[in-house]
């Protein structure tokens, strides 16, 4: 059984939550009586028109009696730009820091308060609308982790522009599919920008994918408006001798980002949006065919996003609160831009990587800033713990209160080395379930109020009502393992995947009617916590970031010399999961290093690095079912280096096994 582990003191202190019975009996309220519950927080936030009362929640979770629908507060009017920053000025929080910006190289770094934010904020809204973007329009951004980020994205909410970011190591391609997909008007983005000492050539992409997008889709992105980065930070590494080497300029269509805001009005007034108008949307893997749009809308968004934030960091005032995600994925979306904005706190938004130019980078910026939260992924922390303990201890790091983790499930090794090095024994950890789908954290720990286990996820938090189904759907009550649903919403769930109600409908509603399905399977254990056992699905999940085994063997497959090719998760030591590929040959193509090579590069050029597999290995068949459905449970036992496959009674040709054993790769 695993060990307890409470909040201590060093938490407990003026939380604003802090016993489980609190914890409990808000928790029950939040589903008894879910508008006087969050009527609270509400009632923070800026209306333009009020919502109305008896109107809070409406929906339909249940595909057979219909469209799949979730609505919040229909009637209200709002706009989450105006929230985040004019309600934060004019409540005296202008001078206040927004964001610490840490760079890349540490000599680069600067600072902005709300009041000046929002001046940039209106200033680029103002030059958007000036060229005829707003409400409804899709804007496609392709960014570093800079605070021209926050602003693009901010201004897009202002003017009812929905944005769609991308995370910037895709590669054009992906870009060009996204943007097509969504049909974006513009596209943001930077001239470059440096990670550790690699220069990421970001406009050069973007030139690349604006083409793909008109080729391969047919649809012209119109401009394209540009930050030059590059020439205001130190060079990490080298660089032409005239910047403008690193990619094309057309007039046409580029502008630079300085040309967009000069001049303009630092006051714009927001465009005032329904509760349930679209706020932005997000691409995420599917487990079949093209990445899928998940849309979220605006105030139950910002409601939940709001809420989970202040209780899941118990977040105070003067706290100087940091998650080292990206902005390219939900976590940057909800928690270093929307979440911590909506409490009108301060952040640190960090440019680099944990390993420049040390690998103490990430503590090193704990002491400087003197952050009481910390939130980051568990495969750092893994690739971290290598580097020994002398990095972390030579840093005064005594200003922690709370460590998060999210992406994947946290190892209890990795949780101890967190909990004992990082936090000293007396920072609670909150290991956040959720997904870009749910908007915000649905599984946690709560600081002062719940007790933690190396590996759980914790409880259910306020509105969230987890429901474990076995594979008949009938609900497992108490402890027990099977699917992870939902069979109500919470304010800040998706509504619908962009331009594809039914693809939505069967993805997540399909399964089990009446219940919204995760694709994580989970157990509950004898305390009533919830274990997140890992995806259901053919998803894989590298380094927290989620990819579908389809998406990586349609690109393998693009070889003429690959016949057929299938994918599987492989336990890794840093990465959580690691792909292994298996690829069959069309006639007279030979298997050898060479190909092996070509295969991995052409994977990291079509999707990205992180998606580069660690093992191809040559198959003379796949195992299949009947019907021709691949075994992947075969095939993950081979690539685990097992030789038992378990029962082979569904499998057509038996043979195929003995040939994948002697092929293995190593
Ligand atoms: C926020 C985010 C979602 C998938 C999710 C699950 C895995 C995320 C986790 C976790 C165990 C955690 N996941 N957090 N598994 N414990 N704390 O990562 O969103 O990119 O959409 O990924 O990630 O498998 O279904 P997203």
């Amino acid at each position: 059984m695993a060990q307890i582990y409470l909040p201590t003191d060093h938490v407990a202190d003026r939380s604003r939550l802090p016993s489980f019975e609190q914890y409990q009996d808000m928790h029950k309220m939040s589903l008894d009586e879910p508008e006087a519950f969050w009527s609270e927080i509400i009632n923070e936030f800026h209306w333009q028109t009020h919502p109305t009362r008896g109107n809070f929640m409406s929906y339909n979770f249940d595909i057979n009696k219909g469209n799949i629908f979730v609505k919040f507060m229909e009637g209200a009017m709002t706009n989450v730009c105006f929230n985040v920053l004019d309600k934060n000025v004019r409540n005296g929080h202008g001078d206040k820091i927004a964001f610490y910006w840490e760079g890349n190289h540490p000599e680069d770094y600067s600072r902005i308060t709300y009041a000046k934010l929002m001046e940039l904020v209106c200033q680029f809204s103002n030059g958007l609308r000036d060229r005829n973007i707003g409400k409804g329009d899709r804007v496609a951004i392709y960014m570093p982790m800079i605070l021209e980020t926050v602003v693009c994205m901010l201004a897009c909410a202002r003017i009812g522009a929905i944005h769609s970011v991308v995370f910037a190591g895709f590669s054009s391609d992906s870009l060009a599919e996204r943007m097509s997909d969504c049909k974006a008007k513009v596209l943001v983005t930077a001239d470059g920008a440096w990670r550790g000492t690699k220069l990421l050539n970001l406009k050069d992409t973007c030139d690349d994918a604006m083409e793909k997008a008109k080729t391969k889709y047919n649809h012209t992105v119109g401009m394209c408006i540009v930050v030059p980065h590059l020439e205001r930070v130190t060079a990490c590494g080298k660089l032409p001798h005239d910047l403008r080497d690193l990619y094309k300029w057309n007039d046409d269509i580029d502008v630079w980002w300085h040309d967009m805001v000069e001049g303009q009005s630092t006051i714009c007034p927001p465009e005032w949006m329904a509760a349930e108008d679209p706020l932005f949307m997000l691409y995420t893997s599917g487990s079949t065919g093209k990445p899928k749009g998940v849309l979220h809308t605006t105030a139950g968004y910002m409601l939940y996003a709001a809420a989970t934030f202040r209780y899941v960091f118990d977040h105070r005032d003067k706290d100087i609160y940091w998650c080292t995600a990206d902005v390219g994925w939900i976590t940057g979306h909800t928690y270093v831009v929307y979440a911590p904005l909506a409490n009108a706190a301060t952040s640190v938004m960090f440019e680099g990587t944990p390993f420049f130019p040390d690998n103490d980078r990430y503590w090193s910026c704990v002491e400087k800033y003197k952050v009481t939260q910390f939130y980051t992924a568990p495969t750092a922390i893994r690739a971290l713990m290598k580097f020994g303990e002398h990095n972390v201890k030579r840093h005064n790091m005594t200003s922690l209160r709370v460590l998060a983790s999210v992406g994947e499930p946290i190892n209890s090794e990795a949780w101890l080395w967190y909990y004992k090095l990082v936090g000293s024994n007396r920072c609670s950890i909150a290991d956040t379930f959720w997904q870009t789908e749910t908007g915000g954290h649905v599984i946690t720990s709560i600081p002062a109020a719940t007790p933690m286990k190396p590996g759980a996820a914790g409880y259910p938090f306020f509105g969230v009502d987890p429901i474990i189904l076995d594979n008949d759907g009938k609900e497992i009550k108490g402890e027990g393992e099977g699917f992870l649903t939902f069979a109500r919403p919470w304010p800040g769930i998706m509504r619908t995947l962009f331009g594809d109600h039914d693809r939505y409908q069967e993805v997540y509603f399909r399964r089990f009617p009446g219940y919204y399905c995760t694709g994580d399977g989970a157990r509950r254990d004898e305390d009533g916590m919830i274990w997140i056992t890992g995806r259901i699905d053919d998803m894989l999940n590298v380094s927290g970031h989620l990819m579908s085994t389809s998406e990586v063997e349609g690109v393998l497959t693009e070889d003429l010399r690959v016949a057929e090719a299938a994918v599987v998760a492989k336990p890794h030591p840093l990465k959580g999961e690691s792909l292994y590929c298996f690829v069959t040959l069309g006639e007279g193509a030979t298997f050898n290093d060479e190909l092996v090579d070509s295969l991995k590069k052409r994977v990291r050029h079509r999707i990205g690095a992180f998606a580069a597999p660690d093992a191809i290995q040559y198959a003379p068949g796949l195992p299949k079912t009947r019907s021709g459905k691949i075994m992947r449970r075969i095939l993950r036992r081979i690539a685990l280096g097992e030789n038992d496959m378990g029962d082979i009674s569904t499998l057509t040709d038996p043979s195929v096994i003995a040939q994948l054993l002697k092929y293995r790769a190593t």
